[in-house]
């Protein structure tokens, strides 16, 4: 397969003036009949003519009316054109019942939806599909169908057609179809400067009562981005439809969202709070696209950073302003250590903007989207507040309607801060997570902190020159108070030292506040000063951190040492539990421990060879000394956090469920889950019902509690995919891949819907120990399914290769037995271009 260069950039040789579009819909044979009006690109060196175009039954085609006999490769077509202007027409057959890749135009439970990022519209028709050729689009739809709908605003329709317009210039992966016998749920939304449009979420028959809680979400998103960022909406209508078989999570298409139903149903029967929140999240992160992403776009796919780095961060910004912002960013940093560094040191590493790739699809990844994000907090942290918002005032003024690139981007900032960003800018050229020592002295008053910034090798960039890091640092003396609030150190070299003189005495630091910078912080340090800055540090995050820190020392002293847990940590914890000042939700967050495949990668970085069973003991064992330790304060604790009245998944009361349910996981521990039953028993919404089923199957005791379940809920199919996904989870290890394999022949498994698969064999991928259980089992369950999927659906079996990425840590058993599975899935005739580019990558 070819690799694609960053470098090799040129503008397509044409513009396209305006896209007419006709699709006659039928499962097997939807004709789509294309009218294109063509005009030399004065900025082209060449004057070719290709469009891209595949798996097409091209009918007929005709330039300025006259039949042409194009030539077409399984790429695309290629034709004589004359000089000029022309129009380009076009006939073509393709058949969404049988695309199982859920790329194009394809059928979902009895409705027609598309996807076409980033390079489905090929699938469509014949088009230049590359996110700088953009242009008006006019769309029929013709089908039986009560409901059809396109991007744009709807100009006519009648019997069996509709007419959508876009008078807004997009490139094709925006474009958007759905037709189908839905139910609106409708809304209305007046913006800025008094405009009205119509809302609507478009679900199937049975899930209308699902939609209200979206709705909120996006009419409080338009609001936000109106107050925050001053985007105003610029059609008469939005749009977003819910889809059961989807490869992501949801698509910003101009004016016509198309979601995965997991992304937007929501009721409380029926959702968690976490659904609630992701819900809430995603609506926002995909309102927020049109204008970050659809009215400035990207110029290339290399660029596609700029849309989706930006747009997780506008979108985390929104969750904290409506929740909580300490709690957002411990989340947040939970998940990028958890994915993204795991990205980041392994075979897949890439820079946030790479400069090549094989298959686009590919990097849909958490570098491109949580470190992008990461690197505009940066950014902002770097700025501040009001040149990030004259930056981003200047970016929408001078690039609405571009297809624009991180060099743009950066300019705008130059311009406003004066500042040269050459060295900042490394952080989307160059991967792998700095690795940032710190030493400290102190003499005669005068404190010093100097810092050392250090990348590891990462594939195809062995060398690494030094980046801006920013690093909030507060200093606190020995009484927790602070003497030096937080300042921003701007740690540009690869060492650099920072001095403060006339302090009483040694202060303790308290550095990369707000985790301030994406990188792995290096001290040595010890769990007095731990247990100091758990108990009295001023920054949420960072005090979170102390316990989170305090908690890796402790486990990895009990899997290398054999120790007994430290007495120490269980006090501070105990004090966690008990501190009433501190809200639920953060209190929940710091009785969480490190991930297992966290502790590995720690493990691993310190040169030790991981043993997943042994990390999986170590946890068992010492959240039993925890129970144990608060075993007086866990029953007050779950009683004080019972919440009263009509369920509502704002923050406050799903922080008291948080903290409830830790409270009652760890008493499980010792009652054999009597109150977890109790809970089971009684619950009234899906965060209590499924929390306390959890808790059942990992003591080994909820076999009733499941089979209720399942009787309760298996006409939902996004309640299923918990049922699935959580046997697995709860597993013992030695469990995981047997539960498994009987849940994928569950008459109720359906490999083709990618929710499904993900809730299965993505469990099992991400259950540390289950996975890489000495057995290999794990393994080959996956391989087999992976190789099953391929063929039908290239995109999701890709995605979940990434689970055999981190091979390399582990000992020559394990590393000998997922190197069997990846050549086995490799040696696969025909496999895909996507499978086969993330497996060699890993292979590397
Ligand atoms: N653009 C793909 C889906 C998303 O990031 O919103
Ligand atoms: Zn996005």
């Amino acid at each position: 397969p070819q690799t694609i260069f960053l470098k090799d950039y040129t503008p397509f040789d044409y513009i396209v003036q305006d896209v007419h579009l006709t699709f006659k819909l039928a499962p097997r044979a939807t004709r789509v009949i294309s009218r294109i009006r063509f005009a030399p690109n004065p900025d082209a060196s060449d004057t070719t003519f290709f469009l891209h175009g595949e798996q097409l039954d091209l009918k007929w085609a005709k330039i300025n009316g006259a039949d042409i006999a194009p030539s077409i490769t399984p790429e695309g077509l290629t034709a004589e054109v004359p000089e000029g202007a022309f129009t380009f027409e076009c006939e073509v057959e393709i058949s969404p019942e049988t695309n199982t890749a859920l790329e194009g135009l394809y059928m979902s439970g009895g409705m027609y939806c598309t996807q076409c990022e980033a390079e489905g519209f090929r699938k469509i028709t014949y088009y230049p599909d590359r996110p700088d050729v953009m242009s008006t689009f006019t769309v029929r739809v013709e089908g039986p169908h009560p409901v059809l709908l396109s991007n744009g605003n709807p100009a006519t329709s009648g019997e069996h057609f509709a007419e959508w317009h876009d008078p807004w210039p997009k490139p094709a992966y925006l474009f958007a179809l759905v037709a189908g016998d839905l139910i609106a749920h409708p809304d209305r939304f007046t913006t800025m400067s008094g405009k009205d449009v119509e809302l609507n979420i478009y679900v199937r028959k049975g899930d209308e009562n699902k939609c209200a809680f979206g709705m909120e979400a996006l009419k409080k998103s338009m609001t936000w981005d109106e107050k925050v960022y001053g985007r105003e909406y610029d059609l008469d209508i939005f749009n977003i439809v819910a889809v059961d078989d989807f490869n992501m999570g949801a698509m910003e298409n101009k004016g016509l969202n198309v979601f995965n139903s997991s992304c937007v149903l929501a009721s409380p029967e029926t959702s968690t709070d976490a659904n609630f929140e992701r819900i809430e999240a995603i609506i926002a992160h995909e309102y927020f696209h049109n204008w970050t992403g659809n009215r400035i776009t990207c110029r290339d796919w290399f660029q596609l950073c700029l849309k989706e780095g930006l747009t997780v961060y506008r979108d985390s910004q929104f969750t904290s302003d409506m929740r909580s912002a300490s709690v957002k960013r411990i989340s947040d940093v939970i998940d990028l250590r958890g994915r993204q560094f795991a990205e980041d040191g392994g075979p897949l590493a890439h820079p946030v903007r790479p400069d090549r790739f094989v298959e686009i699809n590919n990097f849909y990844t958490a570098t491109v989207y949580e470190k992008g994000a990461e690197v505009i907090g940066m950014l902002k942290t770097l700025v501040g507040d009001a040149d990030y918002a004259k930056a981003l005032d200047l970016y929408f003024e001078r690039h609405d309607g571009d297809a624009a690139t991180i060099e743009d981007w950066l300019q705008v900032f130059e311009e406003v801060t004066g500042r040269n960003l050459k060295r900042f800018k490394r952080w989307y050229t160059s991967a792998g997570t700095p690795q940032l020592s710190v030493k400290e002295s102190f003499k005669n008053g005068r404190y010093k902190l100097t810092f050392r910034q250090e990348t590891p090798p990462t594939p195809g960039q062995p060398q690494k020159k030094p980046r801006v890091i920013p690093i909030a640092l507060g200093l606190l003396d020995e009484s927790g108070a602070e003497v030096l609030p937080t300042q921003i150190l701007e740690m540009d070299k690869r060492q650099k030292s920072f001095k403060w003189k006339g302090l009483a005495s040694k202060p303790v630091p308290s550095i990369l506040r707000g985790f301030s910078a994406p990188v792995i912080l290096k001290r040595d340090t010890d769990d007095v000063e731990r247990a100091f800055l758990l108990a009295h540090d001023t920054d949420p995050f960072n005090r979170w951190e102390a316990g989170r820190e305090l908690a890796k020392s402790t486990l990895l002293n009990m899997i290398e040492n054999g120790a007994p847990p430290n007495a120490g940590y269980l006090d501070g914890m105990l004090a966690v539990l008990r501190d009433d000042t501190l809200d639920p939700a953060t209190r929940a967050l710091m009785l969480g421990l490190p991930s297992q495949s966290e502790l590995t990668q720690t493990l691993s970085d310190k040169g030790v060879v991981p043993d997943p069973q042994a990390i999986y003991e170590a946890v068992q064992t010492l959240k039993l000394a925890m129970a144990q330790h608060m075993q007086d304060t866990l029953p007050r604790v779950y009683a004080q956090c019972q919440v009263e009245g009509p369920y509502s998944p704002d923050a406050e009361p799903a922080g008291k469920r948080e903290l409830a349910i830790a409270a009652l996981g760890l008493g499980s521990r010792l009652d054999g889950g009597k109150a977890a039953k109790e809970q089971f028993a009684r619950a009234d919404n899906m965060t209590l019902q499924i929390s306390a089923l959890a808790i059942l199957l990992r003591q080994k005791v909820g076999d009733a509690e499941l089979s209720g379940f399942y009787e309760q809920w298996k006409h939902d199919r996004l309640v299923m995919d918990k049922w699935f996904g959580l046997q697995v989870s709860a597993a013992a290890p030695e469990d995981a891949a047997e539960i498994a394999d009987k849940l994928t022949q569950h008459p109720d498994f359906d490999h083709k819907n990618p929710n499904r698969f993900r809730a299965t064999l993505g469990a099992l991928a991400a259950h540390h120990a289950g996975f890489h259980h000495i057995s290999g089992r794990g393994y080959t369950l996956l391989a087999d399914w992976l190789i099953t999927l391929d063929p039908i659906n290239p995109q999701t079996t890709a995605r979940m290769c990434a689970a055999f990425q981190t091979w390399k840590r582990y000992d020559l058993k394990r590393q000998e037995m997922i190197l069997a599975e990846v050549d086995r899935i490799l040696a696969q005739p025909n496999l895909s271009r996507d499978t086969s580019e993330m497996l060699t990558r890993i292979r590397s």
